[in-house]
């Protein structure tokens, strides 16, 4: 077996060595495993070759991964191991760290020095004898002199939060009419990257991953949109319903009435979002929720419907505005909040700076001013 003839048979389908190890204990490797190489795209020669020899049916790039694969490793007495066969599935990202120099990237996926985010693995070929590796280049991972992290700021539902990726939030996006550019171009987050721009995918490829991941999520029915002047009247409807039924546990109908006599005029709606970056969320067939961010990072109304709560509207909401934030160079979040949305915004990252009592119409309430401060 040579590592020479190995690259020489993938190189036929467009596909590259990414490196190799021995397995160990913690990397969970199939039992009798003595060697891991992992196989690997970067640039357009898979894509190419696949594009020639594509099959039909609903996973095509993973049959094509197999159709490929199989034979080559037959041939040097391996057994061939997809990222995609599972659950469980086999630790990949683990291994390439083991296999390469390579780092994860903030947005979880691994970062390489040439190719940037622009690779991925489609296979691993398992060798039960312990084999001569392929020799490891030692380039310095990028992550760690990128000062402005773009990745970060990029995604606009600011996806990739500190709990990890949000897919909710992610598809429901890619969903809404919005979400186009991602949908069509590939994820906005890995384009802001400046490392391996050249490795980019076009726009066929990164559209089969977009569908193919979009295929797996469910549909949570929700669909985010910029406010019009048309939705200020329902917009009203829900603020006053919001207030009367979700917060009727943590205030007094007194104190409701003083936040919300009657349902507002539809102008005093338009006056209020109108000069912020105010957003809706649509049902098949209505108004779910609607939030509005101020000019100093102050979010000002934020209400769900009370027959949508603990749905996901809100969280969908505050992504919107978190990544909104990051873009316009907010370092922080900062929100008067009720007693009702307290943990809500908790869930999100804010802490309370302070309890305050508020007067309206002669009536006390209780509010919290809440600050997120952005630390990644
Ligand atoms: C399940 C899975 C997913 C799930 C779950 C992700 C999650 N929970 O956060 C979903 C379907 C959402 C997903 C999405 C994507 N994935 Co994915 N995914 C996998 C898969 C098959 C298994 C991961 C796993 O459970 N490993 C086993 C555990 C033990 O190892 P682990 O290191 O702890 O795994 C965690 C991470 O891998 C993470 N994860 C998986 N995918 C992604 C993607 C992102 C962006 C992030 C932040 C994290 C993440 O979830 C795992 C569980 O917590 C791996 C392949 C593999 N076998 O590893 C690909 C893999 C990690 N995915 C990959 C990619 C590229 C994506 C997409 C970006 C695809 C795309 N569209 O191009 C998308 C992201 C969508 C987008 N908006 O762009 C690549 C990453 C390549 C790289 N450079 O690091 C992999 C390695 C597949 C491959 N063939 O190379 N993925
Ligand atoms: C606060 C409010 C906007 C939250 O919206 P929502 O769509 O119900 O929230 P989500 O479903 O997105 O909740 C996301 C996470 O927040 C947390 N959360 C939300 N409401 C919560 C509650 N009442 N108790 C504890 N945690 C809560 C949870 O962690 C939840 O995730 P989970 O459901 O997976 O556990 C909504 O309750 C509301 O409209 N309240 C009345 C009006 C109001 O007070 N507006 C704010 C004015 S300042
Ligand atoms: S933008 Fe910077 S921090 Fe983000 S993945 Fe690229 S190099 Fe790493
Ligand atoms: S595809 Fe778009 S919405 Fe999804 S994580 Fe990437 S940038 Fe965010």
């Amino acid at each position: 077996m040579s590592i020479n003839a190995i690259r020489k048979a993938l190189a036929v389908h467009g596909l590259i060595l990414r490196g190799g190890f021995h397995p160990v204990d913690e990397d969970a490797a199939p039992p009798e495993t003595g060697t891991i190489l992992l196989v690997g795209n970067a640039g357009p020669a898979m894509w190419q070759s696949f594009k020639a020899t594509r099959p039909a049916g609903s996973d095509p790039l993973d049959a094509w991964t197999r159709q490929v694969l199989e034979p080559i490793a037959g041939q040097f007495g391996a057994r061939v191991l997809f990222p995609f066969e599972g659950p469980p599935y086999q630790p990949f990202q683990r291994w390439a760290e083991r296999a390469e120099n390579i780092r994860r990237s903030p947005l979880g996926m691994m970062i390489h020095p040439e190719f940037g985010l622009w690779h991925a693995w489609r296979g691993a070929f398992a060798f039960r004898e312990r084999l001569p590796l392929p020799e490891r280049e030692n380039r310095k991972a990028p992550c760690p002199d990128c000062a402005a992290k773009p990745c970060l700021s990029a995604c606009p539902v600011s996806a990739f939060g500190d709990a990890g990726y949000d897919t909710h939030a992610c598809a429901a996006w890619l969903r809404s009419p919005a979400g186009a550019d991602c949908l069509s171009g590939g994820c906005v987050a890995r384009h802001a990257c400046p490392v391996g721009t050249a490795f980019a995918y076009g726009p066929d490829q990164a559209a089969l991953h977009m569908a193919a991941f979009l295929g797996g999520q469910a549909d949570s029915g929700l669909r985010l949109r910029a406010y019009r002047w048309k939705d200020a009247e329902a917009l009203a409807r829900l603020f006053h319903d919001s207030v009367h039924r979700a917060a009727a546990a943590d205030y007094t109908p007194e104190q409701r009435d003083a936040w919300s006599p009657r349902i507002p005029d539809p102008e005093w709606i338009q006056e209020r979002v109108a000069s912020c970056d105010t957003a809706v969320i649509e049902t098949e067939d209505a108004i779910a929720g609607f939030s509005s961010l101020g000019k100093a990072g102050l979010i000002d109304m934020f209400y769900v419907h009370p027959g949508w709560q603990r749905c996901g509207v809100g969280r969908l909401l505050y992504r919107r505005i978190e990544g909104i934030a990051r873009r316009q160079g907010h370092r922080h979040l900062t929100a008067d909040v009720s007693i009702t949305a307290r943990p809500f915004f908790e869930s999100m990252g804010f802490t309370v700076a302070r309890q305050q009592a508020v007067s309206r119409g002669g009536v006390t309430l209780t509010n919290f001013a809440m600050i997120k401060q952005f630390t990644r």
